[in-house]
């Protein structure tokens, strides 16, 4: 594909942060990549960006595309990449680093690119190279419904001490569980008689972990899903103890695997988020055997901070059985090329992957792409809200196209 020009440039993300944006110009067409944000991130995730900050790494990103500008790249399958890869990391040992988003934005482009240069959708020209040619399965989605922890502002003082309560569909079509996990969320409102919604458009309560499980557990069943919880233990894990301040005490390790035992058992929660802070990973695998004695059906035990999409922590975790579940957020390990030896491990491994947004997010949809494409059974979008539902979308007209 030949380069006519790369443009990259400041935009505002989802919660009024600049984040990066790059758009390719091929005689295909314009290709634009912009990245996510987190905000309760994991410590071991790549630097989003240049350690002298964002401005550095645009002053580093604009000096490297000068020097794509009517460069031709061969690029025939994901692996292709490389070529691109390499040419950014001997840039970055002469000059500094780029940071990870620089990575999602500038593979993400050429990747949407180098599709459309092969005649082909994005999540085929995945799906060709990582799944030979197999037609995907759709995702369900995990959209988060009720929201605390870091996301969350206080009402009268108070939020769940649990980041994310979310809604977990299980239906024919990815398009009918959208469906009801909005008429879910509109019902959960209702209860709840919310007013305001968080970063992630889920919505905000005093009520505490407990109480809102009591609501997800209605709205669950009226409409037939299954529950899970983004519990984001490392965000309120402090020298050896969770601080809960809804109701108000700490518990340790051994209290803390107890206690999310018993929500599975009396919630009937399918899936754990990320149960105990990021190192503890005996932690984890007590969650996993303790589950597994009181539920029959399978619970996932996700590790999202755990894990970091970085394949020495997941190898490391699923070696051990710790989890059975893993988040695949590619900037938190920057290059897609990673992201992939995660995915085909998790494949051998039997390993259920979830690809996730951030909680600061752009109008982007390639996360919908890479999550057909790289044969996630699981899209952690959020339910509402501009930036979550053009994800949504995009996975819709794959199926529509599909099936
Ligand atoms: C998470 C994510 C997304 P953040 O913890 O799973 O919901 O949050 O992007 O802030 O890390
Ligand atoms: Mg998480």
């Amino acid at each position: 594909m030949f380069i006519k020009e790369v443009i990259p440039s400041f935009i505002k993300n989802s919660r009024g942060n600049r984040t990066i944006q790059i758009e390719i110009i091929t005689y295909e067409g314009r290709f634009k990549v912009s990245a996510p944000s987190g905000k309760s991130k994991g410590k071991n995730e790549v630097a989003s960006y240049n350690k002298d900050g964002i401005e550095k790494s645009m002053r580093l990103l604009r000096a490297f595309c000068k020097k794509l500008k009517h460069k031709n790249f061969i690029i025939k399958t994901i692996n292709g990449l490389k070529k691109l890869t390499n040419l950014m990391q001997r840039f970055e040992a002469l000059f500094g680093k780029f940071g990870g988003n620089v990575y999602y934005v500038m593979e993400g482009a050429f990747l949407k690119a180098a599709a459309a240069d092969n005649k082909k959708e994005l999540w085929k020209f995945i799906n060709d190279d990582v799944n030979d040619g197999l037609k995907p399965k759709m995702p369900m989605p995990v959209g988060n419904c009720i929201g605390g922890g870091l996301h969350s502002k206080r009402i009268k003082g108070k939020r769940p001490d649990f980041q994310e309560f979310l809604l977990i569909p299980k239906e024919k079509t990815y398009s009918r569980a959208i469906t009801v996990n909005l008429r879910a969320y509109e019902y959960a409102r209702k209860l709840l008689m919310a007013r305001s919604k968080n970063d992630e458009n889920a919505w905000m309560t005093a009520k505490n972990n407990e109480e809102v499980l009591e609501v997800l557990k209605k709205v669950a069943k009226k409409y037939n899903l299954r529950i899970g919880l983004d519990i984001a233990a490392s965000t309120f894990y402090d020298k050896g103890y969770y601080h809960y301040k809804n109701k108000n005490l700490i518990r340790d390790k051994v209290d803390q695997v107890d206690y999310v035992e018993q929500l599975v058992k009396k919630f009937n929660i399918f899936y754990v988020e990320d149960g105990l802070q990021e190192e503890d990973f005996s932690g984890f695998k007590g969650i996993m055997n303790g589950v597994a004695e009181i539920k029959k059906s399978k619970t996932l035990i996700v590790g999202d901070d755990l894990t970091t999409t970085n394949l020495k922590r997941v190898r490391r975790t699923v070696e051990n059985k710790d989890i059975n579940a893993v988040i695949i957020k590619p900037n938190q390990i920057g290059s897609i090329l990673e992201v992939k030896k995660v995915v085909e491990f998790c494949k051998k491994r039997a390993i259920t992957m979830v690809f996730s947004h951030r909680s600061g997010e752009t109008m982007d949809d390639i996360l919908a792409d890479y999550c057909v494409g790289f044969g996630g059974q699981f899209l952690k979008t959020g339910i509402y809200g501009r930036e979550r539902l053009i994800k949504m979308k995009r996975v819709m007209e794959i199926e529509r196209a599909l099936f």
